[in-house]
């Protein structure tokens, strides 16, 4: 079996799989990029960036330029195909059941071009069997060619999961220097995923099963989920007993095994708030401290919404009230799936012409806040009667609390009622 990887196929060219995919093709790897969107395989082809990430843009245009990567929505051959493609829950939000239908489309998308020697690796965050799922759709679609789970170490086609472990905003560096957890479905499909990562990734890749691999990325995430909970329920606890709950914090970390997170609006983003969620659906039975987790930090955005609403029965009737950041976490405009944004909305329809948000990082509001409240400049802002931060931007770390006379301050991240 070679080691020999000439092209690769990144199928998926979103937050994950574009980064990838530039990462490799600047190390003189060819790269070639499936995409199901024929506008973002346009850009990428003219070198533009289709999504927001430090460093991105000038690494895809030397790729491009250097003609190492191209973007494609029809499959070619390849030597190695990597998919980083969605797995949201099915049906909306409303059934947390992961939905592994693009995790599908793409195998069966790939599965024509592919030869003997290839090697198939899921990146995307997976529930535990969908790597060996995968497996079953490719030898549907090429009963011709041998797999791993029927003909073990002499299969025709290699097979692992490897998932993507970047912090959104680091993804460059990340991608080369994390650690990279390589499941396959074989040890010999391991070693030779590891042959591919070992290209561009300067940390160790270590060798397992897909399965622990697959469960590897989610207790990661339900980790940091739990411990972003236990540190939420402190600030609840912390509340009702009169504590500043950051200082309680800052002395209980100082001990040398204890190293809580930090309190904040609740949990956003794309990842931590979802994968927990695939523990819990393959077994709701024993993952009790994993679904308590998600229950805390979801309902951490009425906790705020309540707090806001007693600052304002004291205020009396019209009172103004200003949020501090929309984003999902700190320094970065993405405002997908953030708490900050579900509180400002539920804020506007309690308090209607009442609100307005200071968010640096963006030009104008989201269409779900648009005509509802107004986007105005901290120094207008910290006017208001109530101010209520949500996210802890750098620059709001670095301007003093709101200074109105008897302003309410409500501080979900502890910025302004920190002790020296
Ligand atoms: N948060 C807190 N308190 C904290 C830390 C975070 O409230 O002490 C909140 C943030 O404000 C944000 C949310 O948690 O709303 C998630 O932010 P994050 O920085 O913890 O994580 P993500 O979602 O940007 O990226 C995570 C990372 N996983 C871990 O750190 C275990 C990243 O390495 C993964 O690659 C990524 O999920 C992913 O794609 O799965």
């Amino acid at each position: 079996m070679k080691a020999q990887f000439n092209k690769i196929c990144m199928v998926g060219l979103g937050y994950i799989g574009l980064p990838t995919a530039v990462v490799f093709a600047v190390r003189n790897i060819n790269v070639v990029g499936l995409d199901i969107n024929q506008a973002t395989v346009d850009r990428v082809n003219a070198g533009e960036c289709p999504i927001v990430e430090p460093g991105l843009d000038e690494a895809l245009r030397r790729a491009v330029r250097s003609e190492r990567l191209r973007a494609t929505v029809e499959p070619e051959h390849a030597d190695a195909f990597l998919i980083a493609v969605p797995t949201p829950f099915l049906n909306g939000d409303e059934q947390k059941i992961p939905d592994l239908s693009y995790v599908e489309a793409a195998a069966r998308k790939i599965a024509p071009v592919l030869k003997r020697g290839d090697l198939v690796v899921l990146e995307s965050t997976s529930p535990v069997g969908a790597t060996e799922l995968m497996a079953g759709w490719l030898a549907e679609e090429r009963p011709d060619l041998s797999f791993p789970q029927t003909h073990g170490e002499d299969s025709d086609i290699r097979i692992a999961h490897c998932p993507e472990r970047i912090l959104p905003g680091h993804a460059l560096k990340e991608l080369v220097s994390n650690d990279r957890v390589i499941g396959g479905m074989t040890p010999a499909c391991a070693t030779l995923a590891r042959d591919l990562y070992r290209m561009v990734v300067e940390g160790d890749c270590v060798e397992t099963d897909a399965r622990t691999a697959e469960m590897a990325k989610l207790t990661e995430n339900s980790f940091r989920d739990v411990n972003i909970a236990f540190a939420n329920e402190l600030s609840l606890i912390c509340e009702r007993l009169g504590i500043d709950v950051w200082e309680l914090i800052r002395l209980t970390n100082r001990h040398p095994r204890v190293n809580i997170l930090q309190p904040g609006p609740g949990v956003g983003g794309h990842c931590i708030a979802v994968d927990p969620w695939f523990i819990i659906a393959q077994t709701p039975d024993l993952a009790k401290i994993i679904r308590t987790a998600r229950c805390i930090n979801d309902e951490k955005p009425s906790w705020v919404v309540e707090r806001v609403r007693a600052a304002a029965a004291r205020k009396g009737a019209g009172a103004s009230i200003c949020c501090f950041g929309l984003s999902f976490k700190p320094d970065i405009d993405d405002l997908r799936e953030s708490p900050a944004i579900e509180i400002v909305e539920r804020l506007t329809e309690e308090f209607p012409g009442q609100i307005t948000v200071v968010e640096p990082h963006i030009d104008r509001l989201p269409d779900r806040l648009d005509g509802k409240a107004g986007l105005v400049a901290m120094r207008v802002g910290i006017e208001a009667d109530i101010c209520v931060m949500l996210v802890d931007h750098t620059e709001f770390r670095n301007s003093p609390p709101p200074g109105a006379a008897g302003a309410d301050l409500i501080d979900t991240r502890g910025i302004w009622t920190k002790k020296p």
